[in-house]
């Protein structure tokens, strides 16, 4: 199941917009995201999934990057290399832990893939892909984690140029990955024809 958008950009290339069905480690794009923690120290769900098929490098990139700024705030992001990946790069952001959503949650996970895209196209990357941050252990509402992903995505698309030509978000099971389907379509409802395209769904 794979579904496509070509957001209107103010950029030269046309970037794609992607949600697919799949395990994040094994996808090809120049970087993957990370949902992890302040103290990048590992831990279950896609950060535990990335650190054991990475390798214990990517560990180990992480914990001098700690002893060097300290932890990291919710809504930033880091870079490592991505180790045993086919990826070769992981970018580390921390999403926030759901506490009913009037703890600016909202803006602090749009930070963490805003400024995850922006890393993204600092180090000239042209393809990125993103799990769905906070929604396991931290416990985000799905239907309102994906609005906030989708959003941000296509806001950073369209502010500001960007070497990305392809934005892939990989969610981990059906419920998470129909959710996203949706909001796509809503936002989709919002482009001129021409502008989106779909594949198998
Ligand atoms: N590929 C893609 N998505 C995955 C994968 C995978 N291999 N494995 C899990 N997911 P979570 P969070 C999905 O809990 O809510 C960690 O312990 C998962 O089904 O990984 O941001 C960190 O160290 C869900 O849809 O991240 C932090 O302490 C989504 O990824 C904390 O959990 C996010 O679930 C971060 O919690």
């Amino acid at each position: 199941m794979k579904m496509t958008i070509l957001p209107t950009a103010t950029t030269t290339n046309r970037t794609k917009l992607i949600i697919t069905l799949g395990d994040i480690t094994r996808q090809d794009t120049d970087a993957i995201v990370n949902a992890a923690n302040t103290g990048l120290m590992g831990g279950g769900g896609v950060d535990g999934a990335i650190h054991r098929a990475g390798g214990s490098t990517i560990l180990r990139e992480c914990q001098q990057i700690i002893s060097q700024r300290g932890y990291l705030r919710t809504g930033q992001a880091v870079v490592t290399s991505g180790g045993n990946l086919k990826a070769r790069h992981v970018i580390h952001t921390v999403g926030p832990i759901w506490q009913g959503g009037n703890k600016e949650e909202a803006s602090l996970l749009a930070s963490a893939y805003h400024e995850s895209l922006k890393l993204a196209t600092t180090m000239n990357l042209h393809s990125i892909s993103f799990p769905s941050i906070s929604t396991g252990a931290y416990g985000y509402p799905v239907d309102k984690a994906a609005e906030v992903a989708l959003k941000t995505a296509v806001s950073f698309l369209n502010e500001a140029p960007t070497t990305l030509n392809e934005i892939v978000f990989v969610l981990f099971d059906t419920k998470t990955y129909n959710t996203y389907s949706t909001v796509l379509k809503d936002i989709q409802a919002n482009f001129p024809e021409e502008d989106y395209d779909e594949t198998d769904c």
